[in-house]
């Protein structure tokens, strides 16, 4: 049995395509390579004819599809020889920041909301060494402050208006036609700041240019509800939502997420909260998949077009689960206060009879 090299991260696997020379040096953790997994129980409850595969971004190193831009925009931050980043972030760019600037031995600023990031979030931002600044406001007025002092401070902005970032995400695209051997009829994604729903539409398409595939999406951009400016048709001033992470108002990729979405033939939808944590109760209760919140819009965005049959019967269909269910605790919790959650005596009739009960 022959063994395959040690996988190194997405930029050795993809130098050809990505802004790197013989001699950068790159800074990764091992991000991307995700599990592309098809779901099984969810369409037979929809009753559809469909084909839904789920991209797990959960599965990178911090936890969210974050690391695949961060590796890149670190990597050239270093090559520049910048000693210190700068994002804001409602959470996920934060953590996965703080993870690549502790890999490459610099400093990370990171500007959050206060009160409005999940603990795993936070957790990953204290533990990975940045240095956390809790803005009293919202995720629009820290990208605008991080714009401002960038100016002035000698810091690297990190976020998605940073290429590098886009050059990076973009690569997710790749490995979901690699996995498929084409591209999906329609490509399912929540929409914060509309960064990423701009990459994976470049690497389509750029994979269409070269011919590796020779058809590409219908690109799908679901919003929350109360924060959903691409379904106002202008930026939202006070954005609300439980999926925190995409609790954004102005987004900064709106002329390129307005593109992939025009070009594409696709559409932007907005979901309740209700329906974005149904999704993801759905989600990891019938396929044993767990992902955060802002993650779910896709899916839950995805069914309910498949029901109305906006997304036609006999489509491939792809979301991308954009974090970990891990990093957000408190909503899960929050969400299964009707799972019985009794303490009994550490015996074993105690523990037989409990199981009996159950069964009843
Ligand atoms: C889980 O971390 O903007 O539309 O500051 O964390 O590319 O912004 C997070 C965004 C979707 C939206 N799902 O992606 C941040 C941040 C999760 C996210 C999005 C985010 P974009």
């Amino acid at each position: 049995m022959g063994f395959r090299a040690r996988y190194t991260g997405l930029i050795e696997k993809y130098r050809d395509r990505l802004p790197v020379h013989d001699d950068t040096r790159i800074i990764s953790l091992g991000e991307g390579n995700t599990p592309l997994v098809k779901l099984h129980n969810l369409p037979n409850l929809l009753q559809k004819d469909v084909d839904i595969y789920v991209k797990y971004e959960g599965s990178n190193p911090t936890g969210s599809f974050k690391d695949r831009g961060m590796t890149m925009a670190v990597t050239k931050a270093v090559e520049v020889g910048s000693q210190a980043i700068i994002c804001a972030s409602t959470g996920n760019t934060s953590a996965a920041a703080a993870a690549y600037a502790a890999r490459a031995g610099i400093r990370a600023f990171v500007l959050i909301p206060e009160g409005k990031i999940a603990l795993g979030k936070l957790a990953q931002a204290f533990m990975y060494g940045a240095t956390v600044l809790q803005i009293r406001g919202n995720f629009d007025q820290g990208m605008s402050l991080v714009k401002k002092v960038a100016e002035t401070a000698p810091v690297t902005i990190v976020n998605s208006i940073n290429p590098y970032r886009l050059q990076g995400q973009k690569t997710a695209s790749f490995e979901v036609v690699e996995a498929l051997g084409f591209a999906p009829d329609y490509h399912c994604l929540p929409v914060g700041n509309a960064g990423n729903i701009s990459a994976y539409w470049m690497g389509y398409c750029e994979y269409y240019k070269d011919g590796v595939t020779n058809n590409k999406p219908k690109m799908l951009g679901y919003q929350a509800e109360g924060a959903a400016p691409f379904l106002q048709g202008a930026p939202v001033d006070y954005p609300e939502t439980v999926a925190t992470a995409i609790r954004i108002g102005n987004p900064q990729s709106w002329n390129k997420a307005l593109a992939a979405q025009q070009e594409s033939g696709g559409w932007f939808d907005k979901l309740s909260d209700e329906k974005i944590l149904e999704a993801q109760k759905m989600l990891a209760q019938h396929e044993g998949i767990f992902c955060e919140p802002a993650s779910a819009a896709s899916v839950g965005g995805a069914m309910r077009d498949i029901c109305s049959g906006k997304i036609l019967e006999g489509s491939r269909v792809v979301c991308t689960l954009t974090g970990n269910g891990l990093k957000d605790p408190d909503t899960a919790i929050a969400q299964c206060h009707s799972v019985k959650q009794v303490a009994i005596a550490a015996e074993l009739p105690a523990v037989e009879k409990a199981i009996l009960d159950y069964m009843k």
